[in-house]
């Protein structure tokens, strides 16, 4: 990590010496990071012709991939039951690579209940039935007639964090634990424009929508919903879907579970009651500490976690250093995300970079002097709606031990002497 050496307002305005936001908005921070060279020096580096200078470059691609020298910024993968079904399992975002608030659709977060279908979009088609005056059939590119909207959206799993939801606190890296969530320009047609032309029956309440995966897999989402602001998305950052993200049609339902987002989506069905299916019965739901369960939880909660320092990493010693990271709410807007360096005593607040946007990932950053001894840093988001992420033991006392969904706890970075840094709960 680069180190800087001094900053315009150097007052710490909270303990473990984290500083004024400001102090990067006056923009005078002088960076320690780059080595001092002679003049002469300097001068022979840019008359010498560099090796890359004197040979002729690669000529064009068709499409482009990323720069094989970061070959090594890629998913962790985490298969469920291995080599019986490859294709049932997770597979990680590598957060702390990344900036910005869009994933990279190669490194968008997977899960899947039964691998990766090769769908033709020929071939591909969605049904509108069930409860309406006139049941339809779409092909792609019918859909892809219809006027799109477009808005950039996080979908995060409600079994992110679950690495740590228990009483372990496993070695691994802010993305291995963290990384189901990703975020994604998603653009196509909004489920009401076809709920509309298909005319809901009045006794319809929820939509069942099913995959055509070797999972089948199917929620039922309420229709209040489905007309409010779901979106049949058809691109994923301006290009059409990736085959792992839904190719070519998926449903995406604005902050709620990643889980009800169905993928190869081929079926809305409109019902009078939800279709208890497997995953809104026997998963997804959260078992409390009186043994009885929660059924639907559908918001994702507030959260966030610093993604710019993350256990894997050594700090090249004391100094001041940018420490950033990623807030979201299923609730709305982030409206704060304060830092704290003293074990929760005072808190920082941080600065929220542009854009903010409702139910989407927001980037912070704060400056932070560090001295050398060992500290913890933690995150607090706040939304728009007065929702504030929990402190850990608050967390625990109100879930117990057995809920692992929609884990949304302060997550505490311990770092010590040597500039190790480790998930340390706090
Ligand atoms: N058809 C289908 N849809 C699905 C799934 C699936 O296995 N099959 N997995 C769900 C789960 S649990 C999540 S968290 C999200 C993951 O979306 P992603 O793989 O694009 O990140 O898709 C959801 N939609
Ligand atoms: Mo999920």
């Amino acid at each position: 990590m680069p180190r800087f050496m001094t900053v315009s307002d150097p007052t710490p305005v909270a303990g473990g010496g984290l500083l004024s936001r400001r102090a990067f908005l006056q923009g005078a921070i002088v960076l320690g990071a780059g080595a001092a060279v002679s003049a002469e020096a300097a001068d022979a580096h840019l008359t010498a012709a560099l090796p890359s200078q004197k040979t002729l470059g690669r000529p064009f691609s068709g499409y482009g991939v990323p720069s094989r020298f970061e070959a090594d910024v890629k998913r962790s993968i985490v298969p469920r039951y291995g080599a019986m079904a490859p294709g049932n399992g997770v597979s990680f975002t590598p957060l702390e690579f990344l900036q910005g608030i869009v994933t990279p659709a190669g490194l968008h977060f997977e899960r899947h209940h039964n691998g990766v279908p090769d769908i033709d979009p020929a071939e591909h088609t969605l049904t509108v039935h069930g409860l309406v005056e006139r049941p339809l059939r779409f092909g792609i590119d019918q859909l892809l007639r219809y006027p799109m909207t477009s808005r950039t959206m996080f979908i995060e799993c409600s079994g992110n964090s679950a690495r740590i939801a228990g009483t372990e606190t496993p070695k691994l890296s802010c993305g291995q634990i963290h990384g189901l969530v990703s975020c994604s320009e998603w653009t196509g047609v909004t489920v009401r424009t076809l709920l509309e032309e298909a005319g809901v029956k009045p006794d319809a309440r929820w939509v069942v929508a099913e995959g055509a995966d070797a999972a089948t897999l199917a929620r039922s989402i309420p229709l209040s919903k489905m007309l409010d602001d779901a979106v049949l998305a058809l691109y994923q950052n301006g290009e059409r879907l990736r085959p792992e993200q839904g190719y070519p049609l998926r449903l995406v339902l604005p902050g709620w579970e990643g889980n009800m987002s169905i993928k190869w989506l081929h079926r809305l069905k409109l019902v009078d009651m939800p279709g208890q299916f497997r995953d809104e019965t026997s998963h997804y739901t959260d078992l409390q500490p009186d043994g009885k369960a929660l059924q639907f939880t559908f918001p994702m909660d507030v959260k966030s976690v610093i993604t710019r320092l993350s256990p894997g990493w050594i700090l090249q010693g004391a100094g001041l250093y940018e420490v950033s990271g990623l807030a979201w709410s299923g609730h709305g807007r982030i409206a704060a995300v304060e830092v704290s360096g003293d074990g929760g005593r005072t808190w920082a607040e941080a600065e929220l970079r542009e854009p903010v946007l409702s139910q989407c990932l927001t980037a912070f950053r704060v400056p932070w002097q560090w001295n050398g001894a060992p500290v913890a840093l933690m995150s607090r988001a706040r939304d728009e709606r007065g929702h504030v992420q929990p402190r850990r033991a608050d967390w625990m006392k109100a879930h117990g031990p057995n809920q692992r969904y929609h884990y949304n706890a302060v997550q505490a970075w311990r770092i010590d002497a040597r500039g190790g840094i480790e998930n340390a709960p706090l």
